[in-house]
């Protein structure tokens, strides 16, 4: 193996040739945002490319959350989970909403449905899973709470890109899901996110909030943003649609070789493989139990000083922070399988291009 140092991901570029015509064509028509042609043709070929009926773009993943909270026009408090990227409570936060944290289940690191009627109150206007890793939330049983609670559902899907169930693609369900083209997802338009929605009427509303609010030139009807995705985003996306089965495919490659690299290695726990129809293969988290003759930050460096630099998604919790640990919910005494998970997990390198011979190198030092 080379000594150049390895991330946990690196994102995909298509061929440069096959970007090259598409921002001529920007050049040569000055149109550089605010819903131009690759926006609306990135639109389309998204929404048919995931198998859903109306998409709505964002410059980024946040602008999303932050957008779909407004769109349902959700306040006083939101249950959600602590075992998340920060953007996730923080689209709380900045609609001046309570996080109410519930912990997680620790086989698939999502919200356990279990505990979310014990954080309801008379407060609580919604539920905000996280389809964590790609792994689907239990969605039936989310969906019968909220319907017994009269609670909108958003999913934050940032790592569910391309992910379907029996019926189709996870992303129909709930009543909006958010997704982040981040150059650290499994599809990037650099940065970039979407909305997705049940019905045009709902997406009309969602794409007046990213536009400030404007219906038309003279008509503002909310007080919207700026969450449009520009020309150059939305052109990339175009591109990167081309190549994403492909990019797919290779993520399942490296995730196989990893399993059988670390095959029964004693203390090192790989996650079970998520029972959806398709995954995509957009982490690789381990566990490293207590039973393993390293901590888990010992083998975070010990990979760290070979070059392998891997992640501790998601630790700190969300609910450690400074912004959130005064909160009751964020009681570690309430948190405990999510606090578990969290000091136990690295996820390892996975991307396409990433050489067998790192895979093979990292199931040698956890071996060793
Ligand atoms: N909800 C969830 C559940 C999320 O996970 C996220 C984002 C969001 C919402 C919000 O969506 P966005 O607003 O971001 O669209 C990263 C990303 O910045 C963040 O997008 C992502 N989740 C989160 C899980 O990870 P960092 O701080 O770990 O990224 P960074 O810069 O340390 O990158 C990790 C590694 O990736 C680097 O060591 C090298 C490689 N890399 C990174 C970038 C940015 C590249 O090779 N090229 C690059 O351009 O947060």
């Amino acid at each position: 193996m080379s000594r150049d140092n390895v991330f946990v991901t690196r994102p995909y570029l298509p061929p440069l040739a096959e970007v090259l015509p598409y921002l001529e064509q920007i050049w040569q028509s000055h149109q550089l945002t605010n819903s131009g042609p690759f926006h609306q043709e990135f639109e389309v070929e998204l929404a048919r490319y995931l198998g859903v009926d109306h998409v709505s773009l964002f410059a980024n993943g946040t602008l999303a959350l932050l957008t779909a909270l407004q769109a349902e026009r959700v306040s006083g408090e939101v249950v959600t989970t602590p075992y998340s990227f920060v953007a996730t409570a923080h689209s709380l936060l900045w609609n001046g909403i309570k996080p109410v944290f519930v912990d997680v289940d620790p086989v698939t690191f999502n919200l356990d449905p279990s505990k979310i009627e014990a954080a309801i109150t008379p407060q609580t206007t919604a539920i905000l899973p996280v389809h964590v890793y790609g792994c689907p939330c239990d969605i039936n049983a989310i969906q019968t709470i909220a319907d017994t609670y009269g609670l909108k559902v958003i999913y934050d899907a940032a790592h569910a890109f391309a992910v379907e169930d029996d019926g189709g693609s996870i992303l129909r369900h709930g009543d909006l899901s958010i997704l982040s083209f981040h150059a650290t997802k499994v599809f990037t338009t650099f940065e970039g996110g979407a909305i997705v929605s049940p019905d045009a009427k709902t997406k009309r509303r969602i794409d007046f909030l990213k536009n400030f609010g404007f219906a038309d030139e003279l008509t503002v009807v909310a007080p919207g943003i700026n969450g449009k995705m520009n020309e150059i985003q939305s052109a990339i996306g175009l591109v990167q649609l081309k190549h994403v089965e492909s990019v797919l495919l290779e993520r399942a490659a490296i995730d196989a070789r990893y399993r059988t690299m670390l095959n029964g290695i004693e203390g090192i726990t790989i996650p079970v493989q998520p029972r959806s129809r398709r995954h995509n293969f957009s982490y690789f988290p381990i566990l490293v139990d207590s039973s393993y003759p390293v901590s888990r930050d010992g083998v975070f460096d010990l990979l760290r000083s070979h070059g392998i630099f891997a992640r501790r998604y998601f630790y700190p919790l969300i609910s450690e922070f400074p912004m959130y640990r005064a909160l009751p919910s964020a009681k570690a005494s309430n948190l405990s399988e999510a606090h578990r998970l969290a000091s136990r997990v690295i996820c390892l390198p996975i991307y396409p291009g990433l050489a067998d011979s790192v895979i093979h190198k990292i199931g040698e030092l956890l071996r060793a």
